[in-house]
């Protein structure tokens, strides 16, 4: 039976992707700070799917947390074929004269450093076993710079670098690396960018229909399905009314 550990999973494309990967069988590792609604998702998945959850609840952008919980797996839960470096977010929208250092901190210490400590932790033992698959969640901001979007479209373009590096640094060894950059995806997302602005949040989707995380998290199902010899290095999905970070078609 294989393993996966999915950051990010108490909500959005995470959680999506616990229960698309739980319906294929997959164990489970799942984190995130929220320790109340991961152990709702564990209980949820675990029923549905009859598969063993395990949830780790810390902070990715808290290196002595990562490497304590990571660095202590019992050797049951060590075998991890997948891991889906989910977590991140953005925090606000403002031109980089006026843009809050205290968001930018949290944009690149979760998206940046957070990524990179849990990578620390698991290629080694995916590197051990010769085998493995990490998926990176970048983001279209990996690609195109919008107005008031510097820093968090710097974290994902350093996704975008980290993906390709660790592609290469981990060739040799078995390990396939595979970067999805979603659009629009409804979420909590703008939810957590605006500081808990709903309305606000809800404005981002009128008019067309945002991707889901379950979409998301069928691209991800499609990835981890596909034979050894095969990976999708880089791969862009967006909801069919978004052409673009810039481009968006709504309904008056
Ligand atoms: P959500 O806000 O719904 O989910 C974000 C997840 O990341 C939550 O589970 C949250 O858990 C976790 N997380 C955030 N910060 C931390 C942290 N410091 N430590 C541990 N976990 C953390 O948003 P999405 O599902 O949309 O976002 C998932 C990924 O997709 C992100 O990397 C985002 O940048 C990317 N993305 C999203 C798009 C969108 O339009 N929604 C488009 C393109 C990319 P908790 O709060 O419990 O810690
Ligand atoms: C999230 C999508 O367009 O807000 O990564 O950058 S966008």
């Amino acid at each position: 039976m294989k393993t996966a550990m999915i950051t990010g999973a108490t909500s959005g494309i995470g959680e999506a992707t616990a229960r698309r990967l739980g319906a294929l069988g997959y164990r489970l590792i799942i984190t995130g700070r929220r320790s109340h609604r991961l152990e709702q998702v564990k209980r949820s998945i675990e029923a549905e799917y009859a598969v063993e959850v395990l949830a780790l609840s810390f902070d990715v952008r808290e290196r002595d947390a990562v490497e304590r919980t990571l660095g202590s797996l019992s050797e049951e839960w060590t075998n991890i074929d997948v891991l889906v470096n989910n977590a991140g977010l953005a925090a606000g929208l403002e031109h980089i004269d006026e843009g809050d250092p205290d968001d930018w901190d949290r944009m690149i210490d979760t998206n940046v450093k957070g990524l990179l400590y849990v990578t620390r932790q698991v290629a080694p033992l995916m590197v051990a076993r010769h085998t493995g698959h990490i998926i990176n969640i970048g983001s279209i901001a990996g690609r195109e710079t919008y107005e008031n979007g510097a820093v968090y479209c710097a974290s994902k373009h350093a996704v975008n670098a980290l993906s390709q590096g660790m592609r290469i640094d981990l060739l040799k060894h078995g390990i396939k690396v595979s970067q999805i950059r979603p659009g629009m995806v409804n979420t909590e997302f703008s939810t957590v960018r605006f500081h808990g602005d709903r309305e606000r949040a809800d404005a981002v989707y009128t008019g067309v229909t945002p991707l889901t995380g379950d979409d998301i998290a069928r691209v991800i199902e499609w990835l981890v399905s596909l034979p050894p010899h095969m990976n999708i290095n880089d791969i862009e999905v967006m909801p069919s009314r978004q052409a673009d970070a810039f481009y968006t078609w709504r309904d008056e």
